[in-house]
């Protein structure tokens, strides 16, 4: 009674429109979101056993979970039916329901989870934001790391401090390199970004038979900006063509309801061609629904107060509960926000909606409580997790792994690193915005973290003497800490510059507007370029943050030694740094987005949402695979501390009879007839996109003097098959192979699937066209494999038809 009454207090004292009427929406890029919507609610399970529920059909474990919830709701009066839609839901205390908070974040460790203040649920694992984890291009790690978050939020469900719903994971592809929030994401490529959520998305869920935790897919979709010149997320409107749409905006959430049966996905702020997402019944119903065939019982959740932006900014809706009602109709089942809450009422008295349409969105969220054992009278194994396995689970040391794993080593020049000379003898300066970086390893969307290991702590707890001075701030005028830096520079064997961007000049609402090193930093790090040059010390710079910054200034001084992207590394990133650095474990990570160079983000809008190049517009094509201009350091770049020798492997055997393959030299061919290769039964894959057309095979030889993970990725091009334009190239394959022992020599077998090689047409349908494709082996192209496709040209999607003013233009 005492928590109800708590809640009460949350409640606005006049009901109806928030007091936020006056923000212009279409330029503020944070939503004002009322304390019911950001409670921490006092969470605890319905008592199945006992209670008012318990001789219910929603305690019957026999019943199916659908009939379970739908007899919930049936119990519900229409007040505490419309009590329960929004993301902090008020429960119904004359039922034994408690109230429920859907929204908790998962994106890389737990977030707005209740965390004491010390003991037991103090911390959780914090891990590297996904956009260095991805980099690692290790599908396993992906998933491990989404299950030990899975655990250690189902430990602290169990004491009543997290929920059993996040709102993760972020899929949205890294389009344009500003955007704040990209830092969240697998990079730029979807088919990657399809595969981080698979993993991502099944490791949160667990055993579908015993639901672990529900992630959320989001943001669906076209969101990829948060107020690039003054353009606020909430009431951006963006026009996507039904190709860019099929191609490139949604891929990745097919692949989490039809492969991954995420429970959850999350519609956006923004509007696509005219309607907001959250409206949308070609999104909600028409793509997700039929065609992307998201579980029958998963529900829709908005963005936080989206439901309201229907109304303000975007004007769609005349009124809060107008809105409401548009949004229920689409397809919106749960309200992150509190329209819902205040306004339904207004909405079935206008006639616009029905309590049976209320119904359906709860049936589909408590579906999915059930499915999570949020009723079960006999508690499922995780309901035993508990404080000790979050603090088992973080000592695997994952996170740790992570950040090595992911670290790009993009510049060493005459072999610098690693630094070999021991401690004893090694004195460094240690200089830069994130040479004592803490909090700034998380990056955005953190939780308490058990410890955060600096680079400075990393570098002293090894026995490195350390000058340590940090010279500037990430973006300032004040250039008072440079004569410092040089002194540690002048006092020190070894020069490392710990800069770049954090979450100052990237973050939730904030994209950038320059992709450049912000320039006191670029002038800091030329002098001590000049000095290390000088005196004939390496100077290593280390570029950190989520986004890329133009280096093309380091790369081409030749007294920056050497150049790492580190990302947000996570609470051991400052360990993980040191140990790449001193060779204690070598880097094998890829850059899973394009370095750019600054005039990039001048030379075109970056609302700009069609990825082909566009002279009337001046894009030059956007993401690697149509960038027509020359990158800094391109998608897919990275550096390895030993030498690989590659080469074509012809042990690769093809279980199409109508292929045939020669290794004449380092071209393999191989030939295939359309109509027959899609006429092959797939018992194993739900599309036969899925299938394997055939296994790319090489040979890989570390040469070098160390032993080091190899990384592939596999690009196609083609040059004739389908219409113009074509692609620069497109990803259809990568792998890592772990610990190459100096001499030894490992196969390397990528399965390319049938689907990799489909190209979108304007109408958004996925066509394997006949002609000669090439599928290369990273940037190198060492190995190459060419496809001749032959016979008619064969749909392997069809993609629907928008109506109206949701049509693409
Ligand atoms: C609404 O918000 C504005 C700005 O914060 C404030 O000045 C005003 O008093 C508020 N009005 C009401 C009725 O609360
Ligand atoms: C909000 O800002 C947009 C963009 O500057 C402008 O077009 C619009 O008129 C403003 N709306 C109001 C109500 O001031
Ligand atoms: C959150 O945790 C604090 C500290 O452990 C506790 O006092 C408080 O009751 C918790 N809040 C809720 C809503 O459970
Ligand atoms: C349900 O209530 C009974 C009686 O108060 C209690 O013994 C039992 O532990 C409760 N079960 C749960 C899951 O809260
Ligand atoms: C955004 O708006 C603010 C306040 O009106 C203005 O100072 C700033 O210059 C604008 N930024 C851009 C990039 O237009
Ligand atoms: C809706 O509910 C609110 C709060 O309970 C109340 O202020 C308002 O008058 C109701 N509107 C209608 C149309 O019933
Ligand atoms: C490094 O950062 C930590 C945490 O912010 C701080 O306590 C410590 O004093 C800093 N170290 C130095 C040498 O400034
Ligand atoms: C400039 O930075 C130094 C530290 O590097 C600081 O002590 C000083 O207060 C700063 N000056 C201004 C004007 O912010
Ligand atoms: C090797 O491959 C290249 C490129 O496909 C081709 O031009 C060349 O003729 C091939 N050489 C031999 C000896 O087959
Ligand atoms: C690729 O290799 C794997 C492992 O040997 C095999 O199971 C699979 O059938 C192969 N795929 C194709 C398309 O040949
Ligand atoms: C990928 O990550 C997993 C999980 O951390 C790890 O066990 C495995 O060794 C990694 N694979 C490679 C090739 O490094
Ligand atoms: C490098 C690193 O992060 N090591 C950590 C591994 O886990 C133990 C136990 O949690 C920590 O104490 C180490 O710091």
């Amino acid at each position: 009674m005492a928590a109800l009454l708590a809640l009460a207090a949350l409640l606005p004292s006049a009901l109806g429109q928030a007091n936020t009427s006056y923000v212009n929406y279409s330029i503020e890029a944070n939503p004002d979101l009322w304390p019911l919507c950001v409670a921490t609610l006092p969470l605890s399970f319905p008592n199945c056993s006992t209670g008012p529920l318990s001789s219910q059909l929603i305690c019957d474990q026999s019943a199916t979970p659908h009939e379970r919830a739908a007899n919930l709701i049936s119990l519900l009066t229409l007040e505490e039916l419309i009590a329960n839609t929004g993301n902090s839901g008020l429960g119904v205390p004359r039922l034994g329901l408690p109230p429920y908070q859907v929204w908790s974040e998962a994106l890389h460790g737990l977030d707005r989870a209740n965390f004491t203040d010390d003991g037991a649920y103090e911390w959780a694992t914090s891990f590297p934001q996904p956009i260095l984890t991805t980099a690692a291009l290790n599908r396993t790690l992906i998933h491990q790391i989404a299950s030990i978050i899975s655990t250690q939020g189902r430990a602290f469900n169990n004491a009543g401090r997290y929920g059993l719903d996040v709102y993760a994971p972020n899929i949205n592809a890294f389009r344009h390199p500003v955007w704040g929030r990209g830092q969240e994401t697998p990079g730029e490529d979807v088919t990657l970004a399809a595969a981080y959520a698979y993993e991502y998305i099944t490791g949160i869920q667990g055993d579908e038979s015993h639901l672990k935790l529900a992630a959320t897919a989001k943001h669906f979709a076209g969101y990829d900006l948060e107020n690039w010149h003054n353009h606020s997320r909430l009431g951006n409107d963006v026009t996507i063509s039904a190709q860019d749409l099929s191609e490139y905006y949604t891929p990745q959430f097919h692949v989490a309801a039809r492969d991954a049966h995420v429970h959850s996905v999350m519609c956006s702020y923004n509007a696509v061609n005219g309607v907001p997402t959250c409206a949308s019944s070609y999104l909600l119903q028409t793509l997700l629904r039929d065609t992307f065939s998201f579980v029958p019982d998963g529900y829709v959740s908005s963005d936080c107060d989206a439901v309201y932006n229907i109304y303000n900014p975007h004007a769609y809706a005349a009124s809060e509960a107008q809105a409401a009602a548009d949004a229920l109709r689409a397809g919106t089942d749960i309200d992150c926000g509190t329209t819902y809450q205040w306004h339904f009422n207004e909405s079935i008295a206008a006639g616009e909606i029905s309590r049976s349409e209320i119904e359906s969105g709860l049936i589909r969220l408590y579906t999915t409580l059930v499915q999570l054992g949020y009723f079960d009278p006999t508690p499922s194994p995780y309901r035993s997790l508990s404080w000790t396995d979050v603090r088992t689970t973080d000592a695997w040391n994952i996170s740790y792994e992570a950040a090595v794993q992911g670290i790009v080593l993009l510049k060493n020049t005459h072999a610098t690193l690693p630094l070999t000379t021991p401690p004893t003898n090694t004195s460094l300066a240690l200089i830069g915005p994130w040479a004592n970086a803490t909090t700034q390893l998380q990056g955005n969307y953190y939780g308490t973290a058990p410890y955060l290991i600096s680079p400075l702590t990393a570098f002293q707890s090894a026995g490195y003497p350390v000058h340590f001075a940090p010279g500037t701030a990430i973006a300032t005028t004040n250039t008072t800490g440079f004569p410092a830096a040089l002194a540690a520079a002048h006092a020190a064997d070894v020069i490392i510059y710990a800069g770049g961007i954090d979450n100052t000049i990237e973050a939730e609402a904030l994209d950038r507007e320059s992709l450049g090193w912000p320039g006191n930093q670029l002038t800091l790090i030329q002098e001590l370029a000049t000095y290390a040059g000088a005196a004939r010390k390496p100077l290593i710079v280390l570029q950190m943050g989520g986004g890329q910054v133009d280096s093309s200034a380091l790369k081409q001084n030749p007294n920056v030694s050497a150049l790492l992207w580190g990302g947000y590394p996570g609470q051991s990133g400052g360990a993980a740094l040191r140990d790449i650095l001193t060779g204690v474990r070598a880097p094998a990570g890829r850059l899973v987005t394009t370095q750019y160079p600054a005039e990039y983000a001048e030379s075109f809008s970056a609302l700009e949402m069609s990825l082909r190049p566009d002279r009337a517009t001046g894009n030059p094509g956007q993401t690697y695979k149509w960038y027509t201009g020359e990158a800094v350091y391109p998608f897919g770049y990275g550096l390895f501390y030993t030498s690989f020798e590659e080469s074509s492997s012809s042990s690769s055997s093809s279980s199409s009879s109508s292929s045939s393959s020669s290794s004449t030299n380092e071209t393999q061919t191989r030939r295939y007839h359309i109509p027959d290769i899609l006429a092959t039964p797939h018992p194993e894959t739900v599309s036969i996109t899925q299938k394997g057309l055939f296994n790319f095979t090489a040979h890989i030889t570390n040469t070098g003097s160390m032993a080091s993970d190899y990384t592939a990725m596999l690009f196609a091009t083609t040059r004739d098959a389908g219409p113009a334009p074509y692609p620069e190239k497109w990803l259809v394959g990568w792998d890592r192979l772990g610990g190459v022992e100096v001499g030894e020599t490992r196969e390397l077998r990528v399965e390319v699937p049938i689907g990799a090689l489909a190209r979108v047409d304007t109408n958004g349908d996925w066509v394997v066209y006949p002609g000669r494709y090439e599928v290369g082996l990273n940037l190198e192209r060492r190995v190459v494999v060419e496809v001749v496709l032959e016979g008619g040209e064969g749909v392997v999607l069809r993609w629907p038809v928008a109506e109206g003013a949701e049509g693409a233009e």
